[in-house]
């Protein structure tokens, strides 16, 4: 993924065309699109190559599962036209190795979730998410998922990792955390689905989510 915009579209609609004509407005300002389970299970898996024509696609599918079954997921995710995949953390490091693994074979990226944005990951995630970071370090995953909405935390994940990885950060807006912020935090690109998606004009604010970030680093 090309370091360009820094910004990755979360696309959680559930129409194809809507997809599609949020993707075509957007296109220019963000150097991925990120696609989950409400989009691929309303439109199936052929959407993440109709929507590759226009950014790389990031499946956010959250694999968490034994070895072999996150390789054969993550095999068919990459068949489908996909560039990288959003991995859990908390299987442990053979099921992390076992995507990694397949993902270099195919020159394609796997990204580890170490703690979520939301307000519930602080029951049991959190705890772990150090030891998952540095995980992702040693196997040499692409990078890391990080939320936006405690900057502090993607600063101590920044200091396990090193450079070698890089930080994809979601929670900007709905959920409260600040693309600026984020960034300063050490993230390199942040993650936003419905301050674009649900915006009158989502061109115009994937730009103002741009620009804020030029402004910062
Ligand atoms: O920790 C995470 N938090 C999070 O919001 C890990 C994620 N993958 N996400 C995803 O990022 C979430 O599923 C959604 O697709 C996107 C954030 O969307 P929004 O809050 O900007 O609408």
């Amino acid at each position: 993924m090309e370091k360009n915009t820094r910004l990755i579209l979360a696309l959680d609609v559930t129409d194809r065309d809507e997809a599609i004509q949020i993707s075509e407005k957007v296109a220019g300002y963000v150097d991925a699109i990120k696609i989950g389970y409400p989009l691929a299970l309303a439109t199936g898996m052929e959407i993440i190559g109709q929507l590759s024509k226009y950014a790389p696609i990031i499946a956010d599918f959250k694999v968490a599962d034994i070895p072999n079954t996150n390789r054969l997921i993550c095999e068919q995710v990459f068949k489908a036209g996909a560039d990288g995949v959003i991995v859990q953390g908390f299987t442990g490091h053979d099921s992390l190795e076992a995507a990694v693994k397949l993902a270099k074979e195919q020159k394609k990226d796997i990204f580890v979730v170490t703690e979520m944005s939301h307000p519930g990951a602080l029951d049991f995630m959190q705890q772990a998410g150090e030891g998952i970071a540095k995980m992702a370090a040693d196997v040499k995953a692409s990078g890391v998922v990080a939320p936006a909405t405690r900057p502090e935390r993607v600063t101590e994940i920044r200091k396990i990792i090193g450079n070698e990885l890089s930080i994809i950060s979601p929670g900007v807006g709905a959920q409260g955390g600040s693309a600026s912020d984020v960034i300063k935090a050490g993230a390199d690109w942040v993650i936003v689905g419905r301050s674009i998606y649900q915006s009158d004009e989502p061109d115009m604010a994937a730009k103002k989510i741009v620009d804020e970030i030029k402004e910062v680093i």
